[in-house]
């Protein structure tokens, strides 16, 4: 018999079948609750004791599933990730080279329609997908040159990808005045809220998870798909309560790490700059990391109480980090680990044991890892390029990847860029300058692990060696760059 269970609005008012069952739901599948913050750095994990911030709810599913400690964003940029992520693909294969914005959507430099994404693949094998917060996948009308690039655009209902329920955006900075388009609303129906985005939208979780709307069929598992805004900028719209958690904290005490550097690195080609005028909202960007994980406990919370905790595959991830200051950067698009590292926390008890893990794992792995860790291994399409590490969560034996690819390029000509990987033992990237010459960055990320000694240079052979690496896996993904 089907245990059937009606969560009303606000009070836990519960029909049980006949037997009286327990108000558990067990779907047969996993649930999917996919939660990635935007700018969120791997630093900013609190049990890592780096960053001085506290994690609590974040922490508690590192320490009970299998923690990624060498996750990176091959491309630490929001559209590229967010590509990686849905389709599987890398950037050159699914066009989201770059940001999404008007200025380059005449490159196709958005998710095509007809590519099966994570969230088609979910949708086809029995899941109610749902998409909450920050989705900058779609290229927005564009705009003649010289006319400043809009960023933000609808998505309409068939660009979605499978998801029935939704509650997005494309991109804005309004973490405190937010609007959102929904399922049902046209282009012309935003809903505005007067609240800071992660709390509006955990509490749009909450009655999705209560389906206290029908929002979604009870019979079927879920997989919600959750793109918190902050940490990124602007890093002060950030609720009171939290920075006074760092109240009396001065910049220069909460930026710890020994390569901070408190004005800008010109010398470098490469990354975003303006230290000077941004570094001092280091602790409101603290600030957001905290509110971030209070408001991801008040959803797991829930998923607690509603007896769906254990039946739910639950990640936390980013779409890539943060500078802050490091190297004289800020922000992100550049191989240091502060941008290019991220969190990946996968927590299953059910079938994940608790561990640490150091697999070179890239982005377009997590679509076919979780496909597999959710028993669709046979459904992950050929047009997948990342690999199943399923077994890893579950402790079998896998080929182990080498090296992760680094990748940050301009979608008018993707034979541009920057290219590099990261291995074990180094990170090593080649800048092309607009006039073709290379410059070249390797670093020994074992004993020099904030990167701040360059020694490419120092070993002829070495260097040869990166760069027959290099060229070899770029010649695999048949990236122009090499010519
Ligand atoms: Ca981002």
């Amino acid at each position: 018999m089907k245990l059937k269970s009606i969560i009303m609005t606000g009070l836990v008012a519960t029909t049980i079948s006949c037997h009286a069952e327990p108000v558990k739901k067990e779907t047969k599948q996993p649930n999917i609750l996919y939660i990635f913050a935007d700018q969120y750095r791997k630093a900013s994990l609190g049990f890592l004791n780096e960053d001085p911030v506290k994690t609590p709810n974040i922490d508690a599913l590192a320490e009970n599933g299998v923690f990624f400690s060498h996750a990176v964003a091959n491309h630490p940029l929001c559209s590229p990730y967010r590509g990686m992520l849905m389709t599987g693909q890398y950037p050159l294969t699914n066009g989201v080279i770059s940001n999404c914005h008007s200025g380059r959507t005449k490159y196709k430099n958005y998710l095509k329609i007809d590519t099966k994404c994570f969230s088609d693949v979910l949708a086809e094998n029995g899941y109610d997908a749902g998409y909450v917060g920050k989705w900058h996948l779609d290229g927005p009308e564009p705009t003649p040159p010289g006319v400043r690039a809009n960023w933000d655009c609808w998505c309409p209902p068939d660009h979605r990808h499978g998801f029935s329920f939704w509650y997005a955006y494309g991109t804005h900075g309004r973490h405190n005045n937010p609007y959102y388009w929904t399922t049902n609303g046209g282009e012309n129906d935003k809903v505005f809220a007067n609240e800071w985005s992660p709390t509006h939208e955990a509490s749009v979780i909450i009655d999705f998870l209560r389906n206290n709307k029908k929002q979604r069929n009870n019979d079927k598992p879920f997989a919600l798909f959750w793109g918190i805004n902050p940490p990124h900028t602007p890093f002060g719209e950030v609720p009171q309560k939290y920075k006074d958690q760092f109240a009396g904290m001065d910049m220069k005490a909460a930026l710890n790490r020994p390569n901070v550097r408190y004005t800008t690195n010109n010398e470098l080609h490469a990354g975003d700059k303006g230290v000077e005028r941004k570094i001092h909202e280091a602790t409101n960007y603290f600030a957001c990391i905290n509110g971030v994980d209070d408001q991801i406990g008040r959803v797991i919370k829930e998923l607690k109480r509603l007896g769906m905790f254990e039946n739910t595959i639950i990640v936390f991830s980013a779409d890539h980090g943060e500078m802050m200051g490091s190297h004289g950067l800020m922000h992100k698009n550049i191989w240091f680990k502060e941008a290019y590292e991220i969190p990946f926390i996968v927590h299953y008890p059910k079938t994940v044991k608790p561990a640490v893990d150091d697999l070179l794992i890239s982005v377009p792995d997590y679509m076919p890892t979780l496909l597999g860790l959710a028993g669709l291994s046979k459904q992950i399409p050929r047009s997948v390029e990342g690999k199943d590490y399923s077994q890893v969560l579950k402790g079998g034996n896998v080929d182990r990847p080498d090296k992760q690819l680094y990748f940050g390029s301009d979608p008018k000509d993707p034979s541009s860029g920057k290219r590099g990987f990261r291995n074990h033992k180094y990170t090593f990237a080649a800048l092309k300058e607009k006039n073709g010459t290379i410059s070249y960055y390797l670093y020994d990320d074992v004993n020099d692990p904030y990167q701040l000694k360059n020694i490419y240079g120092k070993d002829k052979k070495r260097d040869v060696q990166m760069r027959n690496e290099l060229e070899n896996l770029l010649k695999k993904m048949n990236d122009p760059w090499i010519n």
